[in-house]
């Protein structure tokens, strides 16, 4: 039987991070396939994932746990007749729900070892409220609180109190007797994305959870959550000096920028990361695409607009779509 894992968790907690970090590293000789699914039309994690692993199936325009459940289905498929992997890793987008996606797993005859809930341990408080981050957590039996790097001891054990709060009140229960799914539920720390390898060992069986919540009726959760996206092309001849005075203002209800550029004065295309404030930056050579970064937050439209007047760098395309 093929085994999977889903890995969810907000935007830009480090989902990709743990996949391009951690899991090669524990798997070395299984044929591994990746699926992603990005928030926004344009996918940009599937380039760097494509990187590090050779069959990396990218969903985007959409949600898989919602509009592309039969896209999803679909690919999984096909990758399964293609490449014959022997395990495979499902990266949501950071504004879908793990359940519905862990059903139609098992309804292809895959089994899920593990549900896993990326935490960013920094800006955890400032997404926290957020329904689909309470789902998320809700939805997963094993919970990596991830860039303990930036915050101290206290914080972090601060963090591991609110989690479990969350996790009991949010866990997805069995319609039938009340009881929660999983069993039991496990935390492990992370620092860019590296656990221990517990964490892909499975701690429930399947038997556990089949039959569980036949009935869950899944909502479609971007009627009730307000994540919009914006796409912005970037200008040629620019500097990389002109990208990262755009980075330095970026207004709080944006919470996350992907993106990658091209700028006169480095050789290769740049990966651009932007989460809660900090930044991180990737060369990326073989890029052959246009130059645009993805500004995804709450009610972003007018104030990615008024990021495109003061940078002249910025443009919005003729037919702009603002999806959630
Ligand atoms: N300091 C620090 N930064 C991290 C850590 N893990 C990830 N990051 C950074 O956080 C940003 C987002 O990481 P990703 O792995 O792209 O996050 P993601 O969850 O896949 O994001 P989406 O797919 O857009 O939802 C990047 O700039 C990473 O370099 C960590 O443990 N510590
Ligand atoms: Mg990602």
């Amino acid at each position: 039987m093929i085994s999977s894992f889903i890995i969810t968790g907000f935007l830009g907690v480090g989902k990709t991070t743990m996949l391009t970090n951690s899991v090669k590293q524990y798997f070395p000789d299984k044929k591994i396939a990746i699926v992603v699914n990005e928030f926004g039309d344009i996918g940009v994690d599937s380039k760097i994932l494509s990187n590090v692993y050779s069959e990396v199936l990218e969903i985007s325009e959409g949600c898989i746990c919602c509009q592309l459940a039969e896209e999803f289905e679909s690919g999984v498929r096909e990758i399964i007749e293609k490449y014959n992997p022997e395990i495979i890793f499902v990266e949501t987008s950071g504004a879908s729900e793990p359940f519905p996606i862990f059903m139609s797993l098992q309804n292809l005859g895959i089994s899920v070892d593990g549900v896993i809930c990326v935490v960013d341990a920094k800006n955890f408080s400032s997404y926290k409220d957020n329904s689909t981050a309470k789902y998320q957590l809700g939805g997963a039996n094993i919970i990596v609180l991830n860039k303990t790097d930036l915050v101290s001891e206290e914080e972090a054990l601060a963090v591991e109190i609110e989690l479990g709060e969350i996790k009991e009140k949010y866990n997805i229960k069995n319609t039938f007797t009340g009881k929660a799914i999983f069993k039991n539920y496990v935390v492990h720390r992370a620092e860019q994305g590296l656990v221990n390898k517990e964490v892909f060992e499975g701690i429930y069986r399947v038997e556990d959870v089949v039959k569980l919540a036949e009935d869950f009726q899944h909502l479609d959760h971007t009627i009730k959550d307000s994540l919009t996206q914006k796409v912005a092309y970037l200008k040629e001849d620019i500097v990389f000096a002109d990208v990262d005075a755009v980075l330095e203002n970026i207004p709080k209800n944006i919470y996350r920028v992907k993106g990658v550029i091209k700028v006169t004065d480095v050789p290769n295309a740049i990966f651009v990361n932007y989460s809660f404030g900090d930044v991180s930056f990737e060369e990326l050579p073989d890029y052959e695409g246009k130059s645009l970064l993805i500004f995804i937050g709450e009610d972003i439209d007018r104030n990615v607009a008024s990021l495109c007047e003061k940078h002249e760098i910025l443009n919005l395309p003729m037919f702009s779509t603002s999806k959630s």
